[in-house]
């Protein structure tokens, strides 16, 4: 818990003297400083100085802000702002992708500087990582480029082993809910894009705000942003009412997939290529399904297994955290959170699904979890 007062006029001065550019957003964050000092919660002194003194060395660099593959909201939504951030404060930062970045979300990257992963030149870079919980998350060409990174800031504080110089992990909401903290503690300018941004990966990652890692604090990060001119509707309008027919078509098929196991306390979806095909989607379009496979009356876990890629990616759900589906997803060399974790492996569904089930029923055994 931290008291600004106690951080002392050294990093006013500091902040004064190193960025009198941006005087006028000082002035408003300072007094979101105030705001923010009556909810004493939100702030985590150490680590958003560490934040601090790590992005003001990088003025005057070339920065590249790196995503996880398969970018979600708070990815590219921690991408953009920290980006925008860094070009703020006199960095030269671009957000580079390796999947293309979803259509949905396309919009919320607004003006930021992108470069796919095919054409990043062969400068230095300063490569960070945002919402990554393993550097090989960053995908295959970008953790051959870049072997060491120099800056690791995500929230998956189960799984991430700090693979970087410098590491921020953290046990948030979401990434972009470490980024807004950050940004409003250090007084770093928000512009309504960066806000949008932040509002965007905050409110997907706690399923609008919902999902148990949803606070008070989460809500007090959201006002403040909204504040700053982010828009909650714009989310609704173009991540939650924007599917295409594709989408839908797929979500008809998975459905139709859904087998209940362990006496329905278990539910399983799939999908494969052909799935994709016939509904004439694409991969992104499968984002989101595996929630349904959770959101079924009495089910403690949901699975979601689609080997359309060519490997198996098994995605897992619960909403009770004794299920530990992180701990489960490690056996297969995967994690992810307590309640929401993934794993790959080098099979075809119908070959690993007895396998899935047997390693199941060890898992809720081991754990003396009821399924029956
Ligand atoms: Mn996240």
């Amino acid at each position: 818990m931290i008291n600004l007062n106690k951080i002392g006029k050294s990093v006013h001065a500091f902040f004064w003297n190193t960025y009198t550019s941006f005087r006028c957003v000082c002035v408003q964050s300072l007094s979101c400083r105030r705001e923010m000092n009556e909810s004493k919660s939100i702030f985590e002194t150490d680590t958003s100085i560490k934040f601090k003194k790590l992005i003001f060395s990088l003025r005057g660099k070339k920065v590249l802000v790196i995503g996880h593959v398969r970018q979600d909201g708070d990815c590219i939504g921690a991408q953009v702002a920290l980006c925008r951030c860094l070009n703020a404060i006199g960095a030269h930062a671009q957000i580079t992708y390796d999947d293309p970045i979803p259509r949905v979300l396309k919009p919320f990257v607004g003006d930021t500087p992108t470069l796919s992963v095919g054409d990043i030149p062969n400068d230095a870079f300063v490569p960070i990582t945002v919402d990554c919980a393993e550097a090989f998350r960053c995908g295959k060409t970008i953790s051959q480029r870049f072997p060491t990174i120099f800056l690791n800031i995500d929230h998956h504080h189960l799984s991430n082993p700090g693979y970087a110089v410098h590491n921020l992990v953290e046990n948030e909401a979401a990434t972009c809910a470490m980024l807004a903290k950050y940004f409003f503690e250090g007084g770093f300018p928000i512009d309504k894009i960066s806000a949008q941004a932040l509002l965007l990966g905050i409110a997907m990652d706690t399923g609008r705000f919902l999902y148990p890692a949803t606070t008070a604090d989460t809500f007090s990060l959201a006002a403040k942003l909204v504040r700053l001119g982010a828009n909650p509707a714009m989310i609704d309008n173009l991540v939650f009412n924007n599917d295409s027919i594709g989408r839908i078509r797929l979500l008809q098929r998975f459905l139709s997939s859904l087998q209940m196991e362990f006496n329905s306390n278990v539910c399983i979806g799939r999908l494969s290529s052909r799935d994709y095909k016939e509904a004439g989607a694409i991969r992104e379009d499968s984002e989101g399904f595996v929630t349904y496979t959770r959101s079924i009356q009495g089910v403690k876990v949901g699975v979601f297994l689609d080997d359309s890629l060519g490997f198996l990616k098994a995605s897992l759900r619960t909403d009770n955290p004794a299920y530990k589906v992180n701990d489960f997803a490690k056996q297969f060399g995967g994690g992810g959170h307590i309640c929401a974790a993934a794993f790959n492996i080098q099979q075809d569904i119908d070959s690993f699904y007895p396998t899935l089930i047997e390693k199941l029923a060890e898992h809720f055994k081991q754990h003396n979890l009821p399924v029956s």
